[in-house]
């Protein structure tokens, strides 16, 4: 592996620091891939900027809280990484190549991204976030990835929207509720392929913002984030947009893939996920304070965040810089780039000695607002509460 002399570097670097601990006992017949090392990019994404980022293991990576920046879009050098699986070898290499095939419809057909690409080319703006961003501020322990605020990011996403493909078909069966993607990994032999596949469904209202798209932030889509074809579903939590899509149908049902049937279901505490519990589809309102994250000088300073709307346009966004005792409105920055983008924001306020409490509650247009706290479930998923996604400064 060509992660291993940076990795035993690294190691070495921990020795007769605050790590010193760790890093003796990781010295001798510990693996190499521990969940509490510091780890360097994996191969398929070592373009990125591992100082944006801390390496969660080789699928998953977070943008750090304070890398986010106060722009529009994320850089894609910037933003997160999330695979259940291993990204497959070798498929970007001829992207115009690559196939999906559409079933559901009055005349089922296999497109080549070459195909797609004659079609009515559109970009969208939309926020990527995985259902478990802010799981790690529950209480409860939930198991998988520990994600703070930085399994989100806003990008531009260029492609042809789904619902031309599919009045070039002749339009999709009547009987349909769902569209179903399928995500183009290879699976593992010998285990039940139902277990492992990326398929997931979403309600076929959703037919109005698909998008399958092939660029992203103006650049042809890595492998990391989906390349060579995604079907992104803007406004809807991370697992619905299906990298590498393959297959794209329009069912009568939900798939009955695990990641769909018992996965990303919201549930109490103990609970084990089940068909009949609400899916991660759409994302509510959220937003959080990206800037400052620690100290600050005493006087004038300038407050900085992100917002966004799930699938709604953003009405306000306050911040509190006492705890949500009293809030002052903040002002959004830049161009709005749809309901589906987020907004930085920021706030100039005075901040006198002491420790302060800054936290960011946003509103969209139909009076959704955040909570101020989080709903507990099993798996740590949608947490949107303003209390958790606070930040204490101390101000000097
Ligand atoms: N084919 C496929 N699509 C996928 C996944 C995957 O593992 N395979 N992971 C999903 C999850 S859980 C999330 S949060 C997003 C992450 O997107 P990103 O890695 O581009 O940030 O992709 C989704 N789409
Ligand atoms: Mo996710």
């Amino acid at each position: 592996m060509t992660s291993q002399p940076a990795s035993l570097s690294r190691r070495r670097l921990l020795v007769g620091s605050a790590g010193a601990m760790v890093s003796v006992s990781l010295l001798g017949m510990v693996p190499l891939a521990r969940a509490d090392e510091p780890k360097t990019l994996p191969d398929f994404v070592k373009w990125k900027d591992q100082s944006a980022l801390i390496v969660h293991s080789a699928n998953t990576m977070e943008t750090q809280r304070g890398a986010i920046g106060s722009g529009v879009v994320t850089p894609s050098t910037h933003l997160f990484v999330r695979n259940n699986l291993p990204a497959p070898d070798g498929i970007t290499d001829n992207p115009d190549a690559w196939e999906v095939t559409i079933e559901g419809v009055a005349s089922p057909k296999t497109f080549t991204v070459a195909d797609l690409k004659k079609m009515n080319v559109t970009s969208v703006a939309s926020v990527l976030q995985c259902s478990g961003n802010g799981r790690a501020f529950f209480t409860h322990g939930p198991g998988g990835t520990q994600w703070a605020t930085g399994a989100a990011g806003c990008v531009v996403w260029t492609g042809v929207p789904l619902s031309d493909v599919i009045k070039e078909l002749g339009g999709n069966s009547e009987d349909a509720r769902y569209i179903t993607a399928t995500g183009g990994e290879t699976l593992p032999a010998g285990l039940d392929p139902k277990t492992l596949m990326v398929e997931r469904s979403v309600p076929v209202q959703a037919l109005d913002q698909v998008l399958l798209a092939w660029e992203m932030n103006d650049q042809a889509l890595p492998l990391s984030h989906g390349g060579p074809l995604r079907f992104v579903v803007p406004g809807y939590f991370g697992v619905n947009n299906v990298k590498y899509v393959k297959n794209i149908s329009f069912t009568k049902d939900q798939t009955d893939a695990k990641i769909q049937a018992s996965g990303y279901r919201l549930r109490d505490v103990g609970v084990k996920g089940a068909p009949d519990q609400p899916s991660m589809w759409e994302m509510p309102v959220k937003s959080w304070i990206t800037a400052p994250l620690e100290g600050a000088k005493t006087g004038r300073n300038m407050i900085y965040g992100v917002a966004l709307g799930g699938v709604n346009d953003l009405e306000k966004i306050e911040v509190s810089v006492d705890g949500g005792k009293n809030w002052k409105q903040a002002r959004f920055l830049g161009p709005d780039l749809g309901p589906f983008a987020w907004r930085p924001f920021v706030l100039g306020t005075d901040l006198p000695a002491g420790e302060h409490l800054i936290v960011s509650r946003a509103t969209d247009v139909e009076g959704n607002t955040q909570p101020p706290e989080r709903t507990p479930n099993e798996r740590g998923y949608g947490n949107a509460s303003w209390q958790d996604h606070g930040v204490t400064v101390s101000v000097s």
